[in-house]
């Protein structure tokens, strides 16, 4: 399916991913750059704790990914773990610059795009996120749309995501994956879910509600010789969201906050969650962690269907 990473490549693997790998058990993905960029210290090392214990729990093996000193580590070490949710110097790396961190022997924390193409690499199909970028509002003046959506067009994971945040325009974001043939499933819902909410106000292209549906439809897929990957996006529990009507007055003012201070780039996404959170009092990043909890929970669901 996916190219299999060669010899000469720097990578490692964490010892449970080692053992996983060799008795064929299923294992789950798990991106850096929300550890790095998307949460503050301690809270980011709380919940990148928390999401291992809950794939384990379910009976798969979690592999947080990230370029460590020039090093490609599938799977992290409590000690390793630890270490990047302290770092404040680390890269955030996606398809354009994973291979510049690792032939400069850089720490770069891997994106959703990045952290696709690095769990190609160790063979790994599932892979639990809180949210993927996508098309910024008024990209048709900045052009900035995410890396995201095409590695998600190209390269074989699942993705387990709880939708597109609605700091992104989102029916760009749906349209340009539907153009990049990804299927957009939502677990259990009609409606495509919104991050911080459950409703985007938008209707799911497909809608499946069980792990073995969501294992035989990428079975089928695979039977069809279709390549790419598929999002699956897990609605936030109810408990924990953040309804949308009252989430769109706090991302009017972190938009605001960050067209004053001129951020562009990369530094968007990162910038407007911190905004949010400061925003909010914090809120905002509890409800962040449930969805990541509750997204890792299905993703591991859909390993253990898929093995
Ligand atoms: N959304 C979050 N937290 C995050 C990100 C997105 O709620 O940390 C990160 C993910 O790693 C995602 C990346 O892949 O931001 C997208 O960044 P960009 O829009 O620059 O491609
Ligand atoms: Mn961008």
């Amino acid at each position: 399916m996916t190219k299999p990473a060669s010899p000469f490549l720097p990578m490692e693997y964490s010892d449970e991913v080692a053992a996983a790998k060799a008795r064929n058990a299923p294992i789950v993905a798990l991106e850096s750059t929300i550890i790095t960029h998307g949460m503050p210290y301690p809270g980011n090392l709380d919940m990148a704790r928390s999401v291992e214990a809950i794939i384990r729990q379910e009976g798969a093996v979690p592999a947080t990914i990230a370029v460590i000193d020039g090093v490609l580590h599938i799977g992290l070490n409590p000690d390793k773990l630890e270490a990047l949710a302290k770092t404040t110097g680390a890269m955030k790396v996606s398809r354009a610059d994973i291979a510049f961190a690792i032939a400069e022997r850089r720490t770069g924390a891997t994106t959703v795009a990045a952290t696709m193409i690095a769990a190609a690499c160790a063979g790994i199909r599932v892979f639990a996120t809180g949210g993927i970028g996508g098309v910024h509002r008024k990209a048709e003046e900045s052009f900035d749309i995410s890396a995201d959506l095409e590695e998600l067009g190209r390269t074989g994971v699942i993705v387990v995501c709880a939708g597109a945040k609605a700091i992104l325009d989102i029916p760009k974001t749906l349209e340009v994956l539907e153009t990049r043939g990804v299927p957009v499933v939502t677990y259990d819902s009609d409606i495509f879910p919104a991050f911080w909410s459950r409703d985007s106000g938008l209707k799911s292209p497909l809608m499946l509600n069980s792990p073995a549906a969501i294992a035989n439809f990428q079975k089928t897929r695979e039977l069809l010789g279709i390549e790419g990957g598929m999002l699956i996006a897990n609605p936030v529990p109810e408990a924990s969201e953040i309804p949308r009507e009252e989430m769109e007055i706090y991302i009017g003012r972190a938009l605001d906050n960050a067209d004053r201070d001129g951020i562009t780039g990369k530094a968007v996404t990162p910038y407007l969650l911190d905004s949010i959170y400061h925003i909010t009092d914090g809120r905002s990043l509890e409800t962040n962690i449930a969805l990541v909890e509750n997204n890792a929970r299905l993703a591991a669901e859909i390993a253990v269907a898929m093995a």
